[in-house]
């Protein structure tokens, strides 16, 4: 099987939904439903931070995720878990610039499972995607409480970079991003935003994807 094609990947990363049970008000499988009812395009699973759930648990929580995700076609990521994914058969990863190189877990899983690696720099950015990424995560845009180890706060600057510079690579804006201030991401080049809180942590889950799918077509 080859690489997804980078038009298919501009599609999936329109609203790219990312969670752990440790951002969900309700439970994470009714929370992914939600968001996927939504119309959430990608998802992935992120399960971090103090009280977040291991072994077994985690196992059973990322298997129970990925079928909800099958069951509606949505592609299923794992982040920085290279074992998990290759044990699922996920549909790819994500990873940071503290992970191993997007070249290295290409071997491991394969042609066709997307790569999405964090770049915060165009260096950053131009190492990714000689490494074979499929898309780039950039960010923080805004301020996120999602994040213990963030890095400074970018605004849509490095985005308007990487695109003023040529690079053509998929990618989306992470960081803070919610329906008010989504518009300025796109229009600073981005396919498509990656959100935990807006979503995860709504009143109205299924409102909340529907209000940025609304937001992001215009
Ligand atoms: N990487 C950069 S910011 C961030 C990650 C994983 C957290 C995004 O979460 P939120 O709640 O959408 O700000
Ligand atoms: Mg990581």
């Amino acid at each position: 099987m080859k690489r997804i094609d980078s038009g298919k990947m501009r599609r999936l990363l329109k609203l790219y939904f990312i969670m752990g049970s440790v951002n969900c008000r309700k439970s994470p499988l009714d929370t992914l439903a939600e968001a996927i009812d939504g119309g959430i395009t990608l998802f992935q699973f992120r399960e971090k931070g103090i009280a977040s759930f291991t072994g077994l648990a985690y196992m059973e929580l990322a298997q129970q995720l990925q079928r909800r995700c099958r069951e509606h076609q949505v592609p299923f990521i794992v982040n920085d878990d290279i074992e998990l994914a290759a044990a699922l058969d996920a549909d790819g990863v994500h990873v940071g610039q503290d992970d191993a190189p997007a070249r290295s877990i290409r071997q491991r899983l394969g042609a066709h499972k997307i790569i999405g690696v964090s770049a915060h720099t165009p260096e950053e950015a131009k190492q990714a995607i000689a490494d074979g990424a499929d898309y780039l995560g950039v960010g923080p845009v805004y301020t996120t409480s999602s994040k213990d180890d963030a890095e400074a706060v970018q605004g849509t600057a490095v985005i308007e970079e990487l695109r003023r510079i040529g690079l053509t690579i998929p990618l989306v804006g992470i960081g803070g991003i919610n329906a008010n201030n989504a518009a300025p991401v796109i229009r600073a080049g981005a396919d498509g935003i990656s959100v935990i809180s807006a979503i995860a942590g709504a009143a109205d889950i299924r409102g909340a994807a529907r209000e940025f799918l609304r937001v992001i077509r215009q």
